[in-house]
């Protein structure tokens, strides 16, 4: 496969070719996708002069206040997801409940899709890289039925397709449906995406931690220990790790998975469960991290084997470089 010149419809012809458990209708759903983050991306790109920036009087279930380019995205990937036969239902972070898609042809869809439409909500006035987070499961509901909340109450194991879009200095998808990563990055000039991070691996190791420090001093014990130790001359690189911390997950996330790092967001109290929200943000980045070769944790639990209870809830978040994310745990205890 050469780099740059495959585009992702290409692509996913060769992989369903490949290997024949992924099914035809995974390829038609990342397409969908791809087509809804275009627009997303075209609105991210021109802030201010499309009037996209700022808030909205309106708060979302979390009680935080609501972005115009949130519920716009929001808009934009349910409006993609109704509009197609292969969706029966979502859920997002702008939604207090799931949506059913109750049209006739929507009730045959064999999908349920959880995603994060804006991701890194407090960097988008200030023109630093956002995201879409997407998770994609089978519904266990019988077809021709309206989705129930057990669709989307599936613990991560069940993924059948995950990813992120990034909205930085060039705007790249990064999926995976379970036979590894690959990146794409979108031709401004064809406005196609095209493979540019075939098979990508997540470095077993790094030397760059991303958490808000700001909260340290409410932090339990054993996590301001491997803070230090990452401070310290301690670590296998001898030298104090640099903390990187862009307050955008998605932003954090891919840097790691290509330089190698760990982003954590532990459990504060002001957020007893954390900030992040299993189902839309925790759950597919950490599909995405052990296809990857790199590890997603609560600190003591795998996140892929939570069995969620609710929609909108929230863990404790360790993800990223494998022995990174090993070490962290072996301080918590
Ligand atoms: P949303 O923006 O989608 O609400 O996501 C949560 C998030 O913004 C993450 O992207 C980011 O890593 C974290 O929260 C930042 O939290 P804090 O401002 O507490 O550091």
């Amino acid at each position: 496969m050469e780099a740059g010149r495959i585009r992702l419809s290409d692509h996913l012809s060769q992989q369903l070719a490949a290997d024949q458990s992924i099914h035809r209708d995974l390829g038609r759903l990342i397409h969908d996708i791809a087509t809804a983050v275009k627009e997303i991306a075209l609105l991210t790109s021109q802030g201010a002069l499309a009037g996209v920036l700022g808030n909205l009087s309106s708060q979302n279930v979390q009680g935080e206040t609501q972005k115009k380019l949130d519920v716009l995205s929001d808009e934009i990937l349910i409006q993609t997801f109704r509009s197609g036969n292969l969706v029966a239902g979502i859920a997002s972070e702008e939604n207090d409940n799931f949506v059913a898609f109750n049209s006739e042809r929507a009730a045959f869809g064999s999908y349920v899709v959880l995603f994060d439409p804006l991701d890194g909500s407090s960097n988008i006035d200030v023109n630093v890289s956002i995201g879409t987070i997407f998770s994609v499961y089978r519904r266990v509901s019988p077809l021709g039925s309206p989705v129930t909340l057990d669709d989307m109450l599936q613990p991560g194991t069940e993924q059948v397709m995950a990813g992120y879009v990034l909205y930085g200095s060039s705007t790249m998808l990064v999926y995976s449906s379970g036979n590894g990563v690959n990146g794409f990055t979108l031709k401004p000039s064809t406005g196609e995406f095209c493979l540019s991070h075939a098979n990508m691996r997540m470095p077993e190791n790094g030397r760059l931690y991303a958490m808000n420090e700001g909260n340290i001093q409410e932090c339990e014990q054993g996590l301001v220990r491997y803070i230090q130790y990452c401070q310290s001359r301690e670590n296998q690189t001898g030298m104090p790790y640099s903390g990187r911390y862009i307050g955008s997950l998605v932003a954090d996330f891919h840097r790691n998975l290509i330089k190698g790092g760990i982003y954590i967001y532990p459990s504060v109290p002001a957020s007893p469960e954390g900030r992040l929200r299993l189902l839309y943000e925790c759950n597919p980045l950490a599909f995405i991290a052990e296809q990857a070769g790199g590890l997603a944790t609560t600190g003591r639990q795998r996140i892929l084997d939570i069995v969620p209870a609710q929609l909108h809830q929230r863990v404790p978040y360790y993800v990223g470089s494998k022995l990174m994310v090993e070490k962290a745990m072996s301080f918590l205890g």
